[in-house]
């Protein structure tokens, strides 16, 4: 059958054509057939990689540019063209780099997003959750769960810097996303850390309690302790959770964070998991293959592990640890989680 001119393949004119794709635009409604629900996925996305060297200049000179008057908070987001919206550090997670000056502070607010603080250099910083005193010194961890008052002040001296982790993306999408300035209200009850005095013991309370760990703040001589003396896997790593003590579940419901320290030598088994993964490397240096990708890592830097990806890791220090914040407990709460070693 022949075609005649101006017609296309359906046999509809160029104006037919054209009139068809307004009335769509006006009717609200997309063609399917021409998005990209149905392509097959080419490969899984690749790794991103910070390195502490290319950052740690850059939060000097964020000192330089604004003041924590200024800014709600100043803070150097990693950003990851292929993450949700691009302004994100993986899919369901932003990792970013927090700095203060001595004496200055980041004013109260909350919001539904949970987050997390890793401090990775200065002294003297204090984060207050839900009005409880957390202090900050290098390789503590202060949760700031979702809903919880939250600020932060340099009481020491040098900068204070430290890895913020959030579950953002997950709420943008979810359309569950409110922020609320302060001045701090209506502070809810807190369970004092002395209340947990010893593993395995904890106090019964009346009431419901919140979904997430009444312990904020998990210093860096506790994790240490419990990382040393956890036992080996087969390939010769360890790794600890953190955990609600009162459930045993993940501290914060939708971020899943762990602390791993591997050997040289004792490369990690490989694994394939559709979770989505942001490393920091507390110390040591090694280097990851995500993939047909190898990331080498040192000190302080940031890479993330997307889900579907087989991940190994490497050390090439004495030893390495790496603290790993992903969306693991989000899947597995959502019967999505689906892990497999390769
Ligand atoms: C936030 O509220 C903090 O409270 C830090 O310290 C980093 C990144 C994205 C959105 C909110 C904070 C953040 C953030």
């Amino acid at each position: 059958m022949s075609r005649s001119q101006g017609e296309n393949q359906n046999g509809l004119s160029a104006e037919r054509l054209e009139a068809i794709r307004r009335s769509w635009v006006e009717a609200s409604v997309t063609p399917l057939w021409e998005t990209a629900v149905h392509r097959v996925a080419q490969g899984a996305p690749r790794g991103r990689h910070w390195r502490w060297s290319d950052i740690r200049p850059l939060i000097d000179d964020a000192i330089a540019v604004t003041t924590t008057e200024n800014a709600e908070r100043r803070v150097l987001a990693l950003t990851n063209p292929d993450a949700r919206g691009g302004r994100n550090t993986i899919t369901n997670i932003n990792a970013n780099f927090q700095v203060l000056a001595p004496g200055e502070t980041a004013r109260p607010h909350r919001h539904t997003a949970n987050a997390l603080r890793f401090v990775v250099e200065g002294s003297g910083g204090v984060t207050t959750v839900d009005g409880k005193e957390c202090l900050m010194t290098p390789g503590d961890l202060v949760i700031t769960p979702g809903g919880s008052w939250h600020e932060h002040a340099h009481r020491g001296e040098g900068t204070l810097v430290w890895l913020d982790v959030l579950d953002v993306p997950l709420h943008q999408y979810l359309g569950t996303q409110v922020f609320e300035p302060g001045p701090v209200h209506d502070l809810p009850p807190t369970i004092p850390d002395s209340a947990f005095a010893g593993a395995g013991l904890v106090p019964v309370l009346e009431g419901t309690q919140a979904a997430y760990s009444p312990l904020f703040r998990f210093p860096k001589a506790a994790w240490e302790a419990a990382l040393q003396a956890a036992p080996a896997h087969r390939d010769g790593a360890r790794s600890i959770r953190i955990t609600n003590p009162l459930t045993g579940a993940p501290a914060m419901p939708l971020m899943d964070c762990r602390l791993m320290r591997i050997r040289k030598g004792e490369p990690t088994a490989t694994l394939r998991s559709n979770a989505n993964a942001a490393c920091f490397v507390v110390g040591g240096h090694g280097r990851s293959r995500i993939g047909d990708q190898v990331v080498e890592w040192a000190a302080h830097d940031v890479f993330t592990l997307p889900g579907h990806n087989v991940v190994s890791h490497e050390c090439l220090s004495q030893e390495a640890t790496l603290f790993c914040v992903s969306d693991w407990e989000v899947l597995r709460r959502l019967d999505l989680l689906v892990e497999e070693e390769a």
